[in-house]
């Protein structure tokens, strides 16, 4: 498994206001989280952060738990989007929930699915939560990405460069200049997980 990430501010802006984060929680799985603090600048920095925050507390929980914790967490910022993504890398199963602008793309060969979150704002009261279940395949590439991005980006070509160098190629054709850009891509193959050493028992 390899991941990258490629974050870039709205223009103007210091810091970025998506933000990322990865933990590996044991036995195969990974937690991928990705927060769009509304708007931009130090408002949504400090959103971004307390999701991120929030869910470090605890990221053993599922991607649905996670939400309803970081709305509470939340409060009183300008509120967020945020998508959790858990990828359970022994069962080959990834478990998707998300609220807002954030969405991801999953690529296993000829196979494309969208992974699309729920309109609303994380700290405003959640709308009901969905959570959505794919199979994955023995390989494939995984796009995480806030709505700096334009959702129509294409991971074809996302094949044998070094990942980091196409997650900045993707932020340089697909991102907008008029917001927050944050993207983040995981990439698995064949033999994974023994390959981390990771196989089951
Ligand atoms: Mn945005």
């Amino acid at each position: 498994m390899e991941t990258a990430l490629a974050m870039r501010p709205y223009p103007g802006q210091r810091q970025c206001g998506d933000q990322a984060g990865l933990w590996c929680l044991g036995e195969g799985r990974v937690l991928l989280a990705l927060a769009d603090g509304l708007g931009h600048g130090a408002a949504a920095v400090e959103a971004a952060d307390a999701a991120m925050a929030c869910i470090d507390t605890a990221p053993g929980l599922s991607p649905h738990l996670l939400l309803q914790r970081c709305d509470d967490a939340l409060r009183g910022t300008r509120g967020a989007a945020l998508s959790l993504i858990r990828l359970d890398l022994l069962a080959g199963q990834l478990e998707h929930a998300g609220i807002g602008n954030v969405s991801a793309l999953v690529q296993c060969g000829a196979v494309k699915r969208r992974i699309a979150s729920v309109p609303g704002i994380v700290g405003a009261g959640l709308p009901p939560v969905r959570t959505d279940a794919l199979a994955l395949d023995k390989a494939g590439v995984l796009a995480h990405f806030s709505d700096g991005i334009d959702p129509r980006l294409d991971l074809t070509t996302a094949s044998d460069a070094p990942l980091a160098a196409q997650a900045d190629g993707l932020v340089a054709r697909y991102g907008r200049d008029d917001d927050d850009v944050g993207l983040v891509l995981l990439r698995w193959h064949p033999g994974w997980p023994a390959d981390l050493g990771w196989g089951a028992p």
